[in-house]
């Protein structure tokens, strides 16, 4: 007991630090990017997130969290760039099939390829584009991510920056039976249902405010970082907490929102 009152301590005192402004010793991002996640055309996911990337150098920094997702199954989640890519989210234009839903194929010229893969451990690269025993399975429909330390090429950092990429959370539940199943397979895995790997959310990171950071700008809504249940969360840099604070505020709203929904 002591202990975790010494912990739940220090988390507060660092969220009052962060939250005064003062952003704990970490590497100054060149520039950072956010996301609105919504949902894709077509695919009847109602959820929302956000997301944010830090870029320093070759190195990025991500900060995602979304709700509204299948509960307690795997979501791929890749940060998609192509030099040829019109650098948006997909609409029903892109349903090429015609089948009133768009696949992660159908949405490529949208949003281009895969340039890093949001896992939670391990390779970050298009290589482990559906390794999906390493990607957020969102519990309760909520998905919460934060990874540092990921590399990428110049030409990707580059892109990342001038608002050229899209963040994409995969994982659909269009029969609502609670699991990925149906009959139609995934045109980029024949042994996963397309439920399992169409895009769910997706969002343009571009330039963002914060890239001031802190400079006190952020509305938190006072305290909110008190709420915190993860005092991991806070040893991320003092941006880091600010926007995971806001996150997270923005996706418990969300999910009260939805749950407020009669369906
Ligand atoms: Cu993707």
């Amino acid at each position: 007991m002591g202990r975790t009152r010494m912990r739940l301590t220090i988390g507060s005192a660092i969220g009052v630090l962060a939250m005064l402004g003062w952003a704990l010793p970490a590497a100054a991002a060149d520039s950072t990017v956010q996301a609105d996640l919504k949902p894709v055309a077509g695919n009847g996911v109602q959820g929302s997130g956000k997301a944010m990337v830090q870029i320093t150098g070759n190195t990025l920094t991500v900060t995602m969290a979304a709700t509204g997702l299948l509960p307690d199954n795997p979501h791929a989640a890749h940060i998609h760039f192509g030099a040829e890519a019109r650098h948006e989210c997909p609409n029903l234009g892109d349903d090429t099939d015609k089948d009133g839903h768009l696949t992660t194929t159908e949405g490529g010229p949208a949003y281009g390829p895969v340039v890093v893969s949001l896992t939670k451990t391990g390779d970050t690269s298009a290589k482990s584009v559906l390794a999906i025993d390493r990607y957020d399975t969102a519990p309760g429909g909520d998905l919460q991510y934060e990874r540092g330390s990921i590399q990428v090429s110049d030409e990707v950092a580059a892109a990342i920056a001038a608002g050229k990429s899209v963040v994409v959370i995969h994982g659909v539940d269009y029969d609502h039976d609670g699991a990925y199943g149906g009959s139609k397979k995934s045109e980029l895995d024949p042994s996963l249902p397309t439920e399992a790997t169409d895009p769910a959310l997706c969002g343009v990171l571009t330039a963002s405010q914060m890239s001031g950071m802190p400079a006190g700008g952020v509305q938190t809504g006072g305290g909110s970082t008190a709420g915190v249940e993860d005092p991991g969360l806070l040893i991320g840099g003092g941006a880091a907490v600010l926007f995971g604070a806001a996150l997270f505020g923005g996706a418990l709203i969300g999910r009260r929102k939805l749950a407020g929904r009669a369906s």
